[in-house]
């Protein structure tokens, strides 16, 4: 049955063949683009406007989609009243057509007009896609959604990365992570999850690194051990992968992205099996060191040629984690990655729960318990054992799609060069 409708998108491609038009919309958020067909005989619209409408005009389109659809495009309709509503004033600065490249850095200065692309438009629907299972994952599992300062007094995850603030005079930071205030509601509520920005001072300028990120923060109360977070991560992960699967898999397949293969459990590598590995494989790393990024893409190649691709590496040395991980024994701490095809997506673990031994943590760490005062004060009136992680939204979704670059995945990225758009 044909039925009546209305579409509103830019137009990405017109031909006039004699008595008939097809102008190409890009409409909705859809990936491809709805064939409008106007027949000049059929008098209801007026066909001045048709032979005059412009590339990249925006335009709205009432008519009728018709039973048989002939554009191989997949959607079509067949116009009644077309209404011009914004005409470009110059030319796109990138080919909204596709037709011709433009280069990876215009791509991200004129976003907005590259999300015409059905490329570019596919990876910020994913994005969403994955953004959206993420708070229904975990509303579902009875978390609870908070939102944490992000003007912060301390910073958790080490001093060389703080964005300082003046706030008022006193000194301030903009927050690396949710981490102190996610394990100060531990004393109030037992299972919290968020989504938000942080800001990280790095220097240097990497494919997987950005100054402004977002991330997905978790924490679990009354955990028996470290398993117990790393279960949830696990159905996370397998959840999401099935999830952009089954929704856009094929779309995205077919628009060139290496997308991951539905995960169906992560695997569990331990810090000293992860080692020998890359030991096996010509690295001469000792007992201690953290992976640089070469060596945990190595470690991603060797475990992705056997069908791995999300693996957990546990047991960290506690050395080289921060002060709040608890300690398993002397040396290592209950401390994992999550990496997913050779990139650390999130990483997290067991806390310190007892007071005392995290003020020695504290001071092992070279810091002092004076600045995380209130922070330490919520675990003094009944904290439980808890843990949880943190993942970067942005590395999540870079990894899922297998693109090499992270700027891929975020609108408006900010890196040490770029502050506009
Ligand atoms: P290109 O990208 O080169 O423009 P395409 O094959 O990707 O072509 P389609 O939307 O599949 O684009 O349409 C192909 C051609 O088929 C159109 O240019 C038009 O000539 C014709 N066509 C599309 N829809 C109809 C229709 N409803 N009735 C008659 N002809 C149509
Ligand atoms: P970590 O410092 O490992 O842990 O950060 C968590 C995850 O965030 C992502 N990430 C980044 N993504 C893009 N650009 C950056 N500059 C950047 N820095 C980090 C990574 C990383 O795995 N508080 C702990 C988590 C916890 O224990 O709960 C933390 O922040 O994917």
């Amino acid at each position: 049955m044909s039925s009546e409708g209305v579409i509103e998108g830019w137009v990405s491609n017109v031909k006039i063949l004699g008595k008939i038009a097809f102008i190409e919309v890009i409409d909705g958020l859809n990936l491809s683009p709805i064939t409008v067909v106007v027949r000049k005989d059929s008098g209801s619209v007026d066909w001045s406007k048709v032979s005059a409408v412009k590339l990249g005009s925006a335009i709205r389109v009432k008519g009728v989609y018709p039973e048989k659809v002939v554009s191989k495009k997949g959607r079509e309709i067949h116009a009644d009243e077309i209404e011009i509503l914004a005409e470009p004033r110059d030319l796109p600065p990138i080919d909204v057509t596709g037709k011709t490249p433009a280069s990876f850095e215009d791509y991200i200065n004129y976003r907005y007009l590259a999300l015409r692309l059905p490329r570019v438009r596919a990876a910020f629907l994913a994005r969403s896609l994955i953004v959206n299972e993420i708070r229904s994952f975990f509303s579902e599992r009875g978390f609870l959604e908070v939102h944490t300062p992000k003007i912060v007094k301390a910073g958790a995850e080490g001093g060389a990365t703080l964005f300082e603030v003046d706030y008022f005079g006193v000194k301030a930071y903009l927050a690396q992570s949710p981490q102190l205030y996610k394990q100060m509601l531990m004393c109030g509520v037992p299972r919290v999850f968020e989504i938000g920005p942080f800001f990280r001072a790095e220097k240097f300028s990497t494919t997987r690194h950005l100054n402004e990120s977002w991330g997905l923060d978790v924490e679990m109360g009354f955990i028996k051990g470290m398993e117990d977070v790393l279960e949830v991560l696990s159905q996370l992960v397998v959840h999401l992968s099935h999830k952009l699967n089954e929704r856009l898999g094929d779309a995205l397949r077919g628009l060139g992205y290496n997308v991951i293969k539905p995960v169906t459990s992560v695997r569990v590598l331990t810090y000293d099996e992860a080692l020998e590995v890359l030991n096996s494989l010509g690295f001469n790393l000792k007992w201690g060191e953290d992976f640089d990024p070469k060596a945990e893409k190595s470690l991603g190649d060797y475990l992705e040629e056997k069908g791995v691709q999300a693996y957990f590496i546990v047991d960290y040395p506690w050395e080289s984690k921060p002060f709040y991980i608890m300690k398993k024994d002397e040396k290592r701490g209950y401390a994992f990655d999550l990496d997913i095809r050779g990139i650390e997506v999130a990483s997290g673990g067991q806390r310190e729960h007892r007071y005392e031994v995290l003020r020695q943590n504290l001071l092992e760490k070279g810091l002092n318990p004076e600045d995380f005062s209130f922070y330490l004060e919520a675990f003094k009136y009944g904290m439980p054992p808890h843990g949880g992680f943190g993942l970067g939204i942005d590395r999540l979704v870079m990894t899922f799609l297998g693109v090499q670059n992270i700027r891929e995945t975020v609108l408006f990225p900010r890196d040490r060069f770029r502050l506009v758009p």
